[in-house]
């Protein structure tokens, strides 16, 4: 046999004929990228400055003078970005925060904001 292949712009739908076949718009096919999500973390008074900028060096992948500029702007206004991320990644960031720091006893809150 030898069938000419159909055009891969047409799908047949069984019974839809192709004059009540409606063709989705170009754009609402497109692909959009992904809502982004800050991870951030809040201060307080117990959490000692070093374990903070450990974690933040371990789990956000910075140098010691970034997690240390860091820490430094959640210990003077209160809340500071360690990065943003999809919302699965930044999820499971938020996550390890918390459980890193609980095991080691500390109070420490990190959480998530759409960017
Ligand atoms: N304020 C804490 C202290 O004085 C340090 C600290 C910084 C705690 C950042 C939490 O997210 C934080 N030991």
């Amino acid at each position: 046999m030898s069938q000419k292949p159909k055009s891969p712009s047409r799908i047949d739908f069984p019974g839809i004929a192709d004059d009540q076949a409606t063709v989705m718009d170009r754009q609402t096919e497109r692909v959009q990228p992904p809502k982004m999500y800050r991870v951030v973390l809040l201060n307080d008074d117990y959490t000692p400055m070093e374990f903070v900028v450990m974690v933040i060096q371990e789990y956000f992948h910075k140098d010691q003078e970034s997690a240390t500029r860091i820490m430094l702007q959640v210990h003077l206004e209160g809340k500071g970005v360690c990065g943003v991320y999809t919302k699965d990644v930044a999820a499971t960031k938020v996550e390890q925060v918390v459980d890193r720091s609980r095991e080691a006893g500390h109070p420490l809150q990190c959480t998530m904001e759409e960017a």
